[in-house]
């Protein structure tokens, strides 16, 4: 088991759209560990492999209070919608920033498990908005693009400015090796 680098917005890699998966190999079953296991030491309820550089349609939610009801969807596939609401929504990708976002209010969802069983779930309060937010990822949108441009573009450049910061720091700790000076 690994814990994954989760991407941070603005990163290019969160707006591309992720690829079916065709086997559920041990590849992609060791994939779907790490990503619970980077999920529950964050922590977050849920996670979808875009944001860990992966793009395979892949995501991991758990919205238990234990954690311990983790929920693996395969090629996630909503087949319907009803409803609206707006709630809180917050993501790993996007850290420190929570806004309001309008979604279906249930949805009911298809997918393949962990071990390739499709299973069809209909999904109210958290786990749906969580499920529209894990598969937006999915299809590379991030909850910030439904945000008005202004706040959108602070986030970004919050983000982007403290992320500038982070990799001057560790820079800063990557100790000066030292060249041999070349004699005339
Ligand atoms: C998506 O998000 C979600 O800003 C999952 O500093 C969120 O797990 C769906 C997190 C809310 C529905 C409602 C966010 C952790 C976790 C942060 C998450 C942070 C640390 C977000
Ligand atoms: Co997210």
């Amino acid at each position: 088991m690994a814990i994954l680098d989760v991407l941070t917005f603005p990163d290019p890699l969160l707006h591309r759209t992720a690829e079916a998966v065709k086997i559920i190999d041990n590849k992609v079953k060791k994939l779907v560990d790490d990503m619970a296991e980077t999920m529950y030491e964050a922590p977050g309820i849920g996670l979808a492999a875009t944001q860990v550089s992966e793009l395979k349609r892949i995501m991991v939610i758990d919205i238990s209070e234990e954690k311990n009801q983790l929920r693996v969807f395969i090629n996630p596939e909503i087949i319907k919608k009803e409803g609206t609401a707006i709630n809180e929504e917050g993501c790993l990708s996007v850290p420190g920033f929570y806004d309001k976002v309008e979604r279906a209010e249930t949805v009911m969802v298809t997918a393949l498990d962990r071990e390739g069983q499709r299973f069809t779930i209909n999904a109210s309060g958290l786990l749906a908005v969580c499920i529209q937010h894990e598969i937006d990822h999915l299809d590379g949108h991030v909850f910030v693009e439904y945000l008005s441009p202004l706040k959108a573009n602070r986030i970004k450049n919050k983000l982007v400015k403290r992320q500038r910061e982070l990799e001057r720091e560790m820079d800063m700790a990557t100790p000066r090796r030292r060249v041999a000076s070349v004699r005339a």
